[in-house]
Protein backbone atom coordinates (compact mmCIF):
# COMPACT_ATOMS: atom_id res chain seq x y z
CA UNK A 1 0.00 0.00 0.00
CA UNK A 2 1.18 3.36 -0.64
CA UNK A 3 1.07 5.46 2.75
CA UNK A 4 0.86 8.86 3.71
CA UNK A 5 4.24 8.82 5.63
CA UNK A 6 3.91 12.83 6.56
CA UNK A 7 2.18 16.13 6.73
CA UNK A 8 4.72 18.91 6.44
CA UNK A 9 3.20 22.88 7.41
CA UNK A 10 5.08 25.86 6.98
CA UNK A 11 3.98 29.56 7.70
CA UNK A 12 5.18 32.09 4.70
CA UNK A 13 5.10 35.88 4.72
CA UNK A 14 4.73 37.40 1.81
CA UNK A 15 4.71 41.22 0.95
CA UNK A 16 1.54 42.48 -0.83
CA UNK A 17 2.22 45.09 -4.11
CA UNK A 18 0.33 47.85 -2.20
CA UNK A 19 -1.87 47.55 0.90
CA UNK A 20 -5.16 46.36 0.11
CA UNK A 21 -7.87 48.08 2.05
CA UNK A 22 -11.28 46.46 3.12
CA UNK A 23 -13.94 46.49 5.47
CA UNK A 24 -12.34 44.30 8.15
CA UNK A 25 -8.88 44.62 7.40
CA UNK A 26 -5.88 46.86 5.97
CA UNK A 27 -3.41 43.52 3.98
CA UNK A 28 0.07 44.55 4.19
CA UNK A 29 1.67 40.56 3.28
CA UNK A 30 -0.66 37.58 3.04
CA UNK A 31 0.28 34.78 4.68
CA UNK A 32 0.37 31.07 3.32
CA UNK A 33 -0.05 27.76 5.11
CA UNK A 34 1.71 25.44 3.11
CA UNK A 35 0.92 21.97 3.07
CA UNK A 36 3.65 18.97 1.82
CA UNK A 37 2.36 15.59 2.30
CA UNK A 38 4.96 13.05 1.84
CA UNK A 39 3.85 9.66 0.10
CA UNK A 40 5.44 6.58 0.41
CA UNK A 41 5.93 5.94 -3.17
CA UNK A 42 8.03 9.46 -2.92
CA UNK A 43 5.51 11.45 -4.85
CA UNK A 44 4.98 14.73 -2.68
CA UNK A 45 1.18 16.42 -2.64
CA UNK A 46 1.36 20.37 -2.10
CA UNK A 47 -1.58 22.44 -0.65
CA UNK A 48 -2.37 25.91 0.83
CA UNK A 49 -4.91 27.72 3.00
CA UNK A 50 -4.82 31.96 3.32
CA UNK A 51 -6.98 34.04 5.13
CA UNK A 52 -7.80 37.43 4.98
CA UNK A 53 -6.26 39.14 7.30
CA UNK A 54 -5.52 36.87 10.10
CA UNK A 55 -8.84 36.04 12.05
CA UNK A 56 -10.91 39.48 9.97
CA UNK A 57 -12.77 37.69 7.89
CA UNK A 58 -13.26 34.19 9.87
CA UNK A 59 -12.75 31.88 12.55
CA UNK A 60 -9.28 30.32 10.80
CA UNK A 61 -6.21 31.86 10.78
CA UNK A 62 -2.76 30.35 9.04
CA UNK A 63 -1.40 29.97 12.62
CA UNK A 64 -5.09 28.10 13.70
CA UNK A 65 -4.39 26.00 10.42
CA UNK A 66 -0.93 24.92 11.27
CA UNK A 67 -1.75 23.71 14.45
CA UNK A 68 -4.90 21.91 13.72
CA UNK A 69 -2.80 20.25 10.70
CA UNK A 70 -0.02 19.17 13.10
CA UNK A 71 -1.73 18.57 16.23
CA UNK A 72 -4.84 16.45 15.18
CA UNK A 73 -4.73 16.15 10.92
CA UNK A 74 -1.40 14.88 10.35
CA UNK A 75 -1.47 11.77 13.00
CA UNK A 76 -5.43 11.18 12.30
CA UNK A 77 -3.92 10.52 8.41
CA UNK A 78 -0.22 9.21 8.76
CA UNK A 79 -0.42 5.64 7.56
CA UNK A 80 -3.86 5.80 5.54
CA UNK A 81 -3.59 4.91 1.97
CA UNK A 82 -2.63 7.81 -0.45
CA UNK A 83 -4.34 6.63 -3.18
CA UNK A 84 -7.45 7.47 -1.60
CA UNK A 85 -8.52 10.70 -1.35
CA UNK A 86 -11.42 10.42 -0.48
CA UNK A 87 -11.29 7.73 2.09
CA UNK A 88 -8.84 9.89 3.40
CA UNK A 89 -11.49 13.17 3.61
CA UNK A 90 -13.92 11.06 5.10
CA UNK A 91 -12.03 10.18 7.76
CA UNK A 92 -11.09 13.68 8.57
CA UNK A 93 -14.62 14.72 8.21
CA UNK A 94 -15.67 11.95 11.29
CA UNK A 95 -13.05 13.42 13.55
CA UNK A 96 -12.58 16.73 12.38
CA UNK A 97 -15.63 19.50 13.32
CA UNK A 98 -15.62 22.89 10.95
CA UNK A 99 -11.73 23.86 9.84
CA UNK A 100 -12.72 23.88 6.42
CA UNK A 101 -9.48 25.85 5.29
CA UNK A 102 -7.48 23.25 7.12
CA UNK A 103 -9.51 20.49 5.00
CA UNK A 104 -9.06 22.20 1.75
CA UNK A 105 -5.37 22.30 2.37
CA UNK A 106 -5.18 19.08 2.73
CA UNK A 107 -7.43 17.78 0.16
CA UNK A 108 -5.81 19.97 -2.38
CA UNK A 109 -2.18 18.02 -1.63
CA UNK A 110 -3.97 14.46 -1.54
CA UNK A 111 -5.90 15.19 -4.77
CA UNK A 112 -2.15 17.07 -6.08
CA UNK A 113 -0.54 13.62 -5.00
CA UNK A 114 -2.93 11.35 -6.55
CA UNK A 115 -3.34 13.71 -9.94
CA UNK A 116 1.03 12.86 -9.92
CA UNK A 117 0.27 9.62 -9.41
CA UNK A 118 -2.08 8.64 -12.36
CA UNK A 119 0.09 11.46 -14.41
CA UNK A 120 -3.51 13.62 -14.55
CA UNK A 121 -4.21 17.30 -13.97
CA UNK A 122 -5.72 17.74 -10.91
CA UNK A 123 -9.23 18.98 -12.75
CA UNK A 124 -9.44 15.54 -14.29
CA UNK A 125 -9.89 13.93 -10.99
CA UNK A 126 -12.67 16.59 -10.07
CA UNK A 127 -14.82 15.44 -13.23
CA UNK A 128 -12.45 17.49 -16.07
CA UNK A 129 -12.31 20.33 -17.23
CA UNK A 130 -14.28 22.33 -19.50
CA UNK A 131 -12.35 25.16 -20.40
CA UNK A 132 -8.61 25.50 -20.66
CA UNK A 133 -8.50 28.82 -19.07
CA UNK A 134 -11.01 31.45 -16.69
CA UNK A 135 -11.60 34.91 -16.88
CA UNK A 136 -10.17 36.75 -14.17
CA UNK A 137 -11.35 40.16 -12.39
CA UNK A 138 -8.94 42.69 -10.16
CA UNK A 139 -9.98 44.07 -7.14
CA UNK A 140 -9.09 47.66 -6.30
CA UNK A 141 -8.80 48.52 -2.63
CA UNK A 142 -5.67 51.00 -2.98
CA UNK A 143 -8.21 53.08 -0.39
CA UNK A 144 -7.75 55.75 -2.69
CA UNK A 145 -10.18 56.79 -5.87
CA UNK A 146 -7.28 58.04 -8.10
CA UNK A 147 -4.93 55.32 -7.71
CA UNK A 148 -7.83 52.91 -8.18
CA UNK A 149 -8.54 54.74 -11.79
CA UNK A 150 -4.73 54.68 -12.47
CA UNK A 151 -4.57 50.99 -11.69
CA UNK A 152 -7.53 50.05 -13.68
CA UNK A 153 -6.37 51.73 -16.50
CA UNK A 154 -2.80 49.86 -16.21
CA UNK A 155 -4.54 46.68 -15.84
CA UNK A 156 -7.34 47.70 -19.13
CA UNK A 157 -3.79 48.54 -20.92
CA UNK A 158 -2.12 45.36 -20.42
CA UNK A 159 -4.94 43.63 -21.13
CA UNK A 160 -4.55 41.79 -17.69
CA UNK A 161 -8.16 42.80 -16.12
CA UNK A 162 -11.63 44.42 -17.86
CA UNK A 163 -13.35 43.64 -14.50
CA UNK A 164 -13.10 45.30 -11.32
CA UNK A 165 -14.52 44.33 -7.73
CA UNK A 166 -13.98 47.34 -5.29
CA UNK A 167 -14.14 47.01 -1.87
CA UNK A 168 -16.61 49.64 0.05
CA UNK A 169 -18.30 49.27 3.42
CA UNK A 170 -15.37 51.36 5.71
CA UNK A 171 -16.77 54.82 5.23
CA UNK A 172 -20.22 56.20 5.06
CA UNK A 173 -22.58 54.47 2.47
CA UNK A 174 -22.86 58.15 0.19
CA UNK A 175 -18.99 58.32 0.52
CA UNK A 176 -18.44 55.01 -0.95
CA UNK A 177 -21.11 55.45 -3.66
CA UNK A 178 -18.74 58.39 -4.28
CA UNK A 179 -15.90 56.08 -4.89
CA UNK A 180 -17.68 53.88 -7.01
CA UNK A 181 -19.31 56.46 -9.52
CA UNK A 182 -15.92 58.30 -9.55
CA UNK A 183 -14.22 54.99 -11.09
CA UNK A 184 -17.34 53.74 -13.30
CA UNK A 185 -17.35 57.34 -14.78
CA UNK A 186 -13.42 57.18 -15.79
CA UNK A 187 -13.71 53.66 -16.89
CA UNK A 188 -17.20 54.21 -18.56
CA UNK A 189 -17.94 50.97 -21.08
CA UNK A 190 -14.47 49.82 -21.04
CA UNK A 191 -15.42 48.12 -17.65
CA UNK A 192 -17.54 46.17 -15.83
CA UNK A 193 -17.49 47.55 -12.04
CA UNK A 194 -19.08 45.75 -8.92
CA UNK A 195 -18.49 46.13 -5.27
CA UNK A 196 -17.82 43.72 -2.63
CA UNK A 197 -19.21 45.01 1.12
CA UNK A 198 -18.16 42.16 3.18
CA UNK A 199 -21.17 42.30 5.53
CA UNK A 200 -20.38 45.84 6.91
CA UNK A 201 -24.24 46.88 6.00
CA UNK A 202 -27.39 46.45 7.48
CA UNK A 203 -30.35 45.87 5.59
CA UNK A 204 -31.70 49.69 5.46
CA UNK A 205 -28.71 51.08 4.45
CA UNK A 206 -28.40 48.33 1.83
CA UNK A 207 -31.57 49.35 0.27
CA UNK A 208 -30.07 52.80 0.13
CA UNK A 209 -27.07 51.91 -1.10
CA UNK A 210 -27.92 49.85 -3.87
CA UNK A 211 -30.49 52.23 -5.38
CA UNK A 212 -27.48 54.65 -5.65
CA UNK A 213 -25.37 51.97 -6.76
CA UNK A 214 -27.63 50.98 -9.39
CA UNK A 215 -27.40 54.71 -10.83
CA UNK A 216 -23.98 55.12 -10.85
CA UNK A 217 -23.56 51.99 -13.25
CA UNK A 218 -22.32 49.42 -11.09
CA UNK A 219 -22.66 45.86 -11.64
CA UNK A 220 -23.26 43.84 -8.74
CA UNK A 221 -23.38 43.98 -5.18
CA UNK A 222 -21.23 40.96 -3.07
CA UNK A 223 -21.81 40.16 0.56
CA UNK A 224 -23.92 43.69 1.51
CA UNK A 225 -25.58 42.57 5.15
CA UNK A 226 -24.69 39.65 7.48
CA UNK A 227 -24.43 35.97 6.07
CA UNK A 228 -26.75 35.65 9.57
CA UNK A 229 -29.80 37.57 7.58
CA UNK A 230 -30.87 35.41 5.27
CA UNK A 231 -34.26 36.60 4.56
CA UNK A 232 -32.81 39.90 4.68
CA UNK A 233 -31.03 38.42 1.46
CA UNK A 234 -33.64 37.49 -0.32
CA UNK A 235 -35.25 41.08 0.10
CA UNK A 236 -32.59 42.81 -1.37
CA UNK A 237 -33.16 40.35 -3.92
CA UNK A 238 -36.64 40.83 -4.56
CA UNK A 239 -35.87 44.53 -4.41
CA UNK A 240 -34.32 43.74 -8.17
CA UNK A 241 -32.10 46.46 -8.16
CA UNK A 242 -28.47 45.20 -8.24
CA UNK A 243 -27.87 41.52 -8.97
CA UNK A 244 -26.91 40.14 -5.21
CA UNK A 245 -24.20 37.86 -4.56
CA UNK A 246 -23.65 36.02 -1.58
CA UNK A 247 -19.89 35.11 -0.23
CA UNK A 248 -19.57 34.65 3.33
CA UNK A 249 -22.69 32.76 3.76
CA UNK A 250 -21.33 30.09 1.75
CA UNK A 251 -19.57 27.79 3.97
CA UNK A 252 -20.35 24.31 2.13
CA UNK A 253 -23.27 22.49 0.35
CA UNK A 254 -25.42 23.13 3.63
CA UNK A 255 -25.57 26.74 3.70
CA UNK A 256 -25.91 26.96 -0.63
CA UNK A 257 -28.90 24.93 -0.16
CA UNK A 258 -30.25 26.78 2.33
CA UNK A 259 -29.87 29.99 0.85
CA UNK A 260 -30.98 27.96 -2.38
CA UNK A 261 -34.40 27.48 -0.89
CA UNK A 262 -34.89 30.50 0.52
CA UNK A 263 -33.69 32.51 -2.88
CA UNK A 264 -30.97 34.70 -0.87
CA UNK A 265 -29.09 35.49 -3.89
CA UNK A 266 -28.34 35.45 -7.43
CA UNK A 267 -24.87 34.69 -7.33
CA UNK A 268 -23.09 32.60 -5.53
CA UNK A 269 -19.29 33.52 -5.29
CA UNK A 270 -18.07 29.55 -4.74
CA UNK A 271 -14.59 29.32 -2.83
CA UNK A 272 -12.46 26.05 -2.16
CA UNK A 273 -11.27 26.84 1.22
CA UNK A 274 -14.48 28.49 2.49
CA UNK A 275 -16.63 25.67 1.07
CA UNK A 276 -14.72 23.29 3.01
CA UNK A 277 -12.63 21.57 -0.09
CA UNK A 278 -12.37 21.19 -3.93
CA UNK A 279 -15.39 18.78 -3.74
CA UNK A 280 -17.46 20.48 -1.70
CA UNK A 281 -16.70 23.50 -3.83
CA UNK A 282 -18.18 21.50 -6.85
CA UNK A 283 -21.42 20.60 -4.09
CA UNK A 284 -21.99 24.23 -3.99
CA UNK A 285 -21.57 25.07 -7.48
CA UNK A 286 -24.25 22.57 -8.63
CA UNK A 287 -26.83 23.40 -6.09
CA UNK A 288 -26.46 27.18 -7.22
CA UNK A 289 -26.65 25.77 -10.55
CA UNK A 290 -29.33 23.64 -10.13
CA UNK A 291 -31.40 26.74 -8.18
CA UNK A 292 -30.67 28.69 -11.54
CA UNK A 293 -28.12 30.58 -8.95
CA UNK A 294 -25.01 32.50 -11.11
CA UNK A 295 -22.01 31.39 -10.49
CA UNK A 296 -18.15 33.18 -9.36
CA UNK A 297 -14.80 31.43 -8.76
CA UNK A 298 -14.00 33.35 -5.47
CA UNK A 299 -10.76 33.46 -3.53
CA UNK A 300 -9.42 33.77 -0.03
CA UNK A 301 -6.66 35.66 -1.49
CA UNK A 302 -4.49 32.69 -2.25
CA UNK A 303 -0.91 32.59 -3.48
CA UNK A 304 -0.02 30.60 -6.81
CA UNK A 305 -1.02 27.08 -4.99
CA UNK A 306 -4.37 27.85 -3.56
CA UNK A 307 -5.16 29.93 -6.77
CA UNK A 308 -4.10 27.07 -9.46
CA UNK A 309 -6.17 24.36 -7.26
CA UNK A 310 -9.27 26.76 -7.32
CA UNK A 311 -8.69 27.21 -10.80
CA UNK A 312 -8.69 23.62 -11.50
CA UNK A 313 -12.03 23.14 -9.47
CA UNK A 314 -13.71 26.16 -11.40
CA UNK A 315 -12.87 24.41 -14.43
CA UNK A 316 -15.12 22.13 -14.32
CA UNK A 317 -17.85 24.13 -13.17
CA UNK A 318 -21.34 23.75 -14.99
CA UNK A 319 -21.74 27.30 -15.82
CA UNK A 320 -18.67 30.46 -14.48
CA UNK A 321 -21.25 33.31 -16.17
CA UNK A 322 -19.63 35.55 -13.63
CA UNK A 323 -16.24 34.80 -14.28
CA UNK A 324 -13.66 34.42 -11.18
CA UNK A 325 -11.42 36.91 -9.21
CA UNK A 326 -8.49 34.31 -9.00
CA UNK A 327 -5.97 37.07 -8.85
CA UNK A 328 -4.31 36.65 -5.47
CA UNK A 329 -0.88 35.80 -7.06
CA UNK A 330 -0.85 39.14 -8.61
CA UNK A 331 -1.25 41.22 -5.43
CA UNK A 332 1.96 39.77 -4.00
CA UNK A 333 5.70 40.72 -5.05
CA UNK A 334 7.03 37.60 -4.65
CA UNK A 335 5.71 33.75 -6.17
CA UNK A 336 7.29 30.43 -4.41
CA UNK A 337 6.56 29.00 -7.60
CA UNK A 338 9.80 27.76 -9.89
CA UNK A 339 7.47 29.12 -13.00
CA UNK A 340 4.68 31.49 -12.29
CA UNK A 341 0.88 30.97 -13.41
CA UNK A 342 -0.03 32.39 -16.85
CA UNK A 343 -2.12 35.39 -16.89
CA UNK A 344 -3.00 37.32 -19.60
CA UNK A 345 -5.66 37.96 -21.92
CA UNK A 346 -8.22 38.70 -19.19
CA UNK A 347 -7.56 35.06 -18.06
CA UNK A 348 -5.33 32.61 -15.91
CA UNK A 349 -4.49 29.87 -18.44
CA UNK A 350 -5.28 26.40 -16.58
CA UNK A 351 -1.81 23.90 -16.63
CA UNK A 352 -1.57 20.99 -18.54
CA UNK A 353 1.41 18.79 -16.20
CA UNK A 354 -0.13 15.85 -13.26
CA UNK A 355 -1.52 17.16 -10.26
CA UNK A 356 -1.89 21.02 -9.63
CA UNK A 357 0.79 21.31 -12.90
CA UNK A 358 3.14 23.83 -11.03
CA UNK A 359 6.42 23.15 -8.86
CA UNK A 360 7.86 25.61 -6.11
CA UNK A 361 11.14 27.09 -6.20
CA UNK A 362 12.31 25.69 -2.95
CA UNK A 363 14.73 28.95 -2.29
CA UNK A 364 11.86 31.51 -2.00
CA UNK A 365 10.03 29.03 -0.15
CA UNK A 366 12.97 28.74 2.19
CA UNK A 367 13.69 32.89 1.86
CA UNK A 368 9.64 33.43 2.92
CA UNK A 369 9.58 31.15 5.74
CA UNK A 370 8.67 32.62 9.03
CA UNK A 371 10.21 30.44 11.49
CA UNK A 372 13.34 31.21 9.31
CA UNK A 373 13.02 34.96 9.38
CA UNK A 374 12.32 34.96 13.10
CA UNK A 375 15.85 33.50 13.63
CA UNK A 376 17.06 36.09 11.98
CA UNK A 377 15.38 38.53 14.29
CA UNK A 378 16.05 36.58 17.00
CA UNK A 379 19.80 36.42 16.26
CA UNK A 380 19.61 40.05 15.24
CA UNK A 381 18.13 40.84 18.74
CA UNK A 382 20.47 38.98 20.87
C1 LIG B 1 -13.86 38.63 -0.47
O1 LIG B 1 -14.59 38.91 0.46
O2 LIG B 1 -14.38 38.39 -1.52
C2 LIG B 1 -11.71 38.55 -2.64
C3 LIG B 1 -11.11 39.52 -3.37
C4 LIG B 1 -10.59 40.47 -2.50
O3 LIG B 1 -9.99 41.49 -2.76
O4 LIG B 1 -10.88 40.09 -1.24
C5 LIG B 1 -11.43 38.81 -1.26
C6 LIG B 1 -12.40 38.56 -0.22
MG1 LIG C 1 -16.42 38.77 -0.83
Amino acid sequence: MTEILRIETILLDLPTIRPHVLAMATMHRQTVCLVRLHCSDGIEGLGEATTIGGLAYGPESPETIKTAIDTYVAPLLAGMDATRPAAAMALLERHVVGNHFAKCAIETALLDAQGKRLGVPLSELLGGRRAESLPVLWTLASGDTARDIAEAEAMIDQRRHHTFKLKIGKRAVERDVAHVGAIKAALGDRASVRVDVNMAWDEPIARRGMAMLADVGCDLVEQPITRHNREGMARLVALGLLPVMADEALTGPVSAMDYARAGAADVFAVKIEQSGGLNAARAVAEIGAAAGVGLYGGTMLEGSIGTIASAHAFATFPSLAWGTELFGPLLLTQDILAEPLAYGDFALQLPQGPGLGIALDEDRVAHFRRDRTSTIHALQGA
